[in-house]
């Protein structure tokens, strides 16, 4: 392999608070997805507020995108959600399973956080399925098919005791979870010791499912958010078969190093092309949208070559 495991687009920023046809200080954090031919980008915005709410924008080449005129998703106005969503909603990751697009999010309010599931089949309208948490969790992630005839998903609980860290469930009907198990955990003195969280929707290869997730190391000038890659059991994604050892994408560039919140690489979306190249999208610093790229056969090498343990 020459040069960096992720090459970043040329073009990066691809999507600042410019683009935006209404008032947001930021996009960031934005899930992606494919249908009928193009991308469909889901991104978080800050209001003046604080708060955030989701827009949408599209592309036919996965660059260059187009904002639509008003936001996807603002906090519910009906209960129950609205009780859950009032102090905003953030971090959309798009799962496309059955021709069906299922959104989790993290629903913020007085209550704490916990994750909300949506659903749209044509990113014209939005139907909200359920509260599928309670508080406190974030970075809920879909796996795109049914395994053994049950929904997954990488769960990230919050705990004062240990390191936040990846966890997997399992669901009949998307509502109602459980089995729940501890998968993944922060290394010590690492990259990503000070916490782990679910990134992208996990992308189906013949060698597992790839996860590209984010870790978080603590320093004096406060946290670094990295991406890191593992590989999951195709038919038992409980089981990892290897985790990168070292990151994939640290922030480096100006408007990752510096913005709403410094030093952050933060991914809730990845497409996978039929070339065998993964485009991965990225918040960087909460505030803008990059992309860049990575051969899926070099994420998958490292989780398999250059590897750590999961768990202690
Ligand atoms: C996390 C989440 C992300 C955010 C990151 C860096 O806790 O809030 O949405 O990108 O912090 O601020």
């Amino acid at each position: 392999m020459e040069g960096p495991i992720v090459k970043r687009y040329r073009g990066n920023p691809i999507l600042t608070k410019k683009d935006v046809p209404y008032a947001v200080h930021t996009v960031h954090n934005a899930g992606v997805a494919k249908y009928q031919e193009k991308y469909y980008m889901l991104f978080r915005s800050h209001l003046d507020t604080g708060r955030s709410i989701i827009g949408l924008a599209e592309s036919n080449d996965g660059y260059s995108f187009t904002v639509h005129d008003k936001p996807f998703m603002t906090p519910a106005t009906e209960e129950i959600f609205k009780e859950y969503e009032a102090f905003g909603v953030e971090d959309p990751r798009i799962s496309c399973i059955e021709g069906e697009y299922y959104i989790t999010y993290s629903a913020y309010s007085k209550h704490g956080v916990r994750i909300g599931l949506a659903k749209t089949i044509d990113f014209k309208s939005i139907e909200r399925i359920s509260l599928i948490t309670e508080a406190d969790y974030r970075n809920v992630v879909l796996f795109p098919e049914k395994i053994n005839g049950r929904y997954i998903r990488l769960d990230r609980p919050h705990s004062e005791i240990s390191p936040w860290a990846i966890w997997i469930s399992y669901s009949k009907d998307l509502i109602y979870w459980g089995e729940s198990e501890l998968i993944m955990m922060p290394v010590p003195y690492h990259w990503d010791q000070m916490k782990i969280g679910p990134g992208a929707t996990p992308i189906k290869t013949d060698q597992g499912w790839l996860s590209i997730y984010h870790g978080v190391f603590p320093t004096m000038d406060g946290a670094i958010y990295r991406l890191g890659v593992a590989l999951h059991k195709l038919d038992n994604p409980a089981i990892i078969l290897g985790v990168g050892d070292s990151w994939i994408l640290q922030p480096e560039d100006p408007w990752e190093v510096t913005g709403y919140v410094h030093n952050v690489i933060f991914t809730c979306g990845a497409i996978l092309e039929e070339n065998g190249t993964v485009k991965i999208y990225w918040g960087a610093a909460d505030s803008v949208m990059c992309v860049g790229t990575a051969k899926i056969d070099d994420l998958i090498s490292l989780c398999l070559n250059h590897n750590r343990p999961a768990l202690p």
